[in-house]
């Protein structure tokens, strides 16, 4: 018998999947689609659609549904064969919404009634455009629930996070208020994890606790919706939310639909969840005391967190882990986009990039910069704007540094909440295939720091998580350590040590850093050298 497990991955830009096989323990298909080059009729630029404000950054939900049609089909013209897959689950970017009028029921449950997904799915929406994580415009509605459930403290306490702009009960809320006619014609409310979900399962899916925990509406200590904060969010908004269940939920067999890619009909379509839950399963944290960086389009902080514990600072995360227990995270809008900015703007390739971390020395002789390119989540800033101390816009290769330290010394400050001083940090998205930058990340941290043999630690997780609801689901539960063991390999010797020098040159830089968000961004004093770019 062959168990093979399919898991998929939207996120911002594309939709991937990895297609494991337990018995041999290997992984037998990875493919990924750009939405822009792909299905360019949806007009997105990097995946995204951006509006005369800047704080405002939607997505086409119809163009994730179609996404999926080109990338089975091009696994299938790829020779990829889904005969024996026994299991489907997936990751969502967390946080964006999608909103469905009464006739996607039926919808779903008749998807294979002709056509593909786009010709099916067209008239379901009730809002055509979905609001994303990196949207940041709703500060008033953030301000008006903290306030409705007791205040910013009671607000964390609750649900896992004060409210953000980004999470999904705010952007509910502004929905409500600036289209109320739309929103009343809204029957069901997903996220971007249960929609596509839905789409597999022909059923209307539930949210899992791991994506549920960023939408500033689920109750984080009893893992269901937070009563108090869905009445503050907006009117009937329990009847518009799928039911909070447990990540390893089988939701049913995966629609007659995907028979035309060769899926066997009694395949099971389990719940989905967000990136970052999908990617604590991806590389292998279920235990505590370790962390993983994700540099992707967004960065991402985070690790395992055995107790509920929440940030006083308001800045980090609480999530359901798909293990059990909690993750803690912080996120940084700032990621890829900021570094593919600067490379960019002196027109370099990524190897002349790390060519500039290699030429430069740790600390940057001082310079430094603040890579608000866009507005940044942690720490907060609404009006986004580049600062930097000391640092030659001309210089090129200081610049290449700048924003890579900057990147590295934010974590490090932001991240002191969560209690844990990794000894080893894992590595993963895009990015951590730029052993430069993963030098910087082993200096900062003082820590010793890894990569892993699968760069998508999403997808992998929800094909990980597919498999463990598959075996729980037959009687034959394992045990969490055992199904990641043999997927979640270390690239060989790919293992980097924090040099001694750079090390400490970071233990002081920290604090000027600290100095300069405090000057740029709370009116503290000027540590000298500052200029807006
Ligand atoms: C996490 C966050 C991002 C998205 C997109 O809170 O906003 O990491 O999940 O990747």
């Amino acid at each position: 018998m062959v168990d093979r497990f399919l898991g998929f991955d939207a996120s911002t830009q594309s939709l991937s999947a990895v297609l494991i096989d337990c018995d041999t323990q290997t992984v037998i298909a990875e493919h990924s689609i750009s939405y822009d080059e792909m299905l360019p009729l949806y007009c997105t630029e990097n995946g995204v659609l951006r509006s005369e404000d800047p704080t405002v950054v939607h997505s086409p939900p119809l163009m994730w549904a179609e996404a999926i049609d080109v990338l089975l089909a091009g696994m299938r013209s790829a020779g990829v064969d889904f005969s024996d897959v026994k299991a489907v689950s997936g990751s969502g970017q967390q946080h964006g919404s999608v909103y469905l009028n009464g006739s996607a029921e039926q919808t779903f449950s008749s998807l294979d009634a002709g056509g593909n997904l786009a010709d099916r799915m067209k008239g379901v929406f009730s809002r055509d455009t979905s609001p994303i994580w990196m949207d940041s415009s709703t500060s008033a509605q953030c301000e008006a629930l903290n306030e409705a459930v007791g205040g910013r403290q009671a607000m964390a306490e609750g649900t896992g996070s004060v409210a953000f702009e980004r999470f999904t009960g705010p952007q509910i809320r502004k929905f409500y208020e600036e289209s109320e006619s739309a929103y009343e014609n809204t029957a069901t409310i997903h996220l971007v994890s249960s929609f596509m979900a839905s789409i597999l399962s022909g059923r209307h899916a539930p949210i899992d606790t791991g994506d549920g925990a960023g939408m500033n509406l689920m109750d984080i200590s009893k893992l269901s919706w937070h009563p108090k904060c869905l009445e503050a969010t907006a009117p009937d908004l329990a009847k518009k939310l799928p039911p909070v269940v447990s990540s390893d939920t089988v939701v049913g067999p995966v629609s007659a639909y995907f028979t035309r890619y060769g899926f066997p009909a009694d395949a099971l379509s389990v719940v989905w969840s967000g990136d970052n839950p999908n990617s604590l399963i991806g590389v292998g944290l279920v235990e505590a005391g370790r962390v993983a960086i994700s540099l992707g389009t967004s960065d991402t902080y985070f690790g395992f967190m055995p107790e509920l514990h929440v940030d006083p600072a308001g800045e980090g995360h609480v999530f359901g882990a798909p293990c059990g227990g909690y993750m803690s995270l912080i996120c940084f809008k700032n990621g890829s986009l900021a570094r593919e900015r600067v490379r960019d703007r002196y027109g370099y390739s990524w190897g002349e990039f790390s060519k500039a971390l290699a030429s430069t020395p740790a600390g940057n002789e001082g310079r430094i910069m603040l890579p608000y390119f866009e507005p940044e989540i942690v720490p907060r800033v609404l009006d986004p704007g580049v600062r930097t101390y000391g640092l030659d816009e001309k210089d090129a290769d200081a610049n290449c540094r700048a924003v890579v330290e900057a990147q590295m010394l934010s974590m490090k400050l932001h991240a002191g909440w969560m209690g844990v001083e990794p000894l080893t940090i894992y590595a993963t998205g895009g990015a951590s295939a730029n052993r430069r930058i993963l030098q910087v990340m082993a200096d900062v941290h003082n820590a010793e720091v890894y990569q892993f043999e699968q760069g998508n630690s999403a997808a992998l997780g929800a094909a990980l998580r597919a498999a463990h609801a598959y075996f729980k689901d037959r009687g034959e539960e394992r045990a969490w350590g055992e199904i990641v063991e043999s997927f979640v390999m270390q690239v060989a010797g790919s293992r980097m040590e924090p040099h001694a020098d750079a090390v400490r040159v970071y233990a002081d830089m920290v604090g000027c850093y600290a100095a300069c968000e405090e000057h740029a961004l709370r009116g503290g004093p000027d540590p000298g050298g500052g200029r807006d770019v």
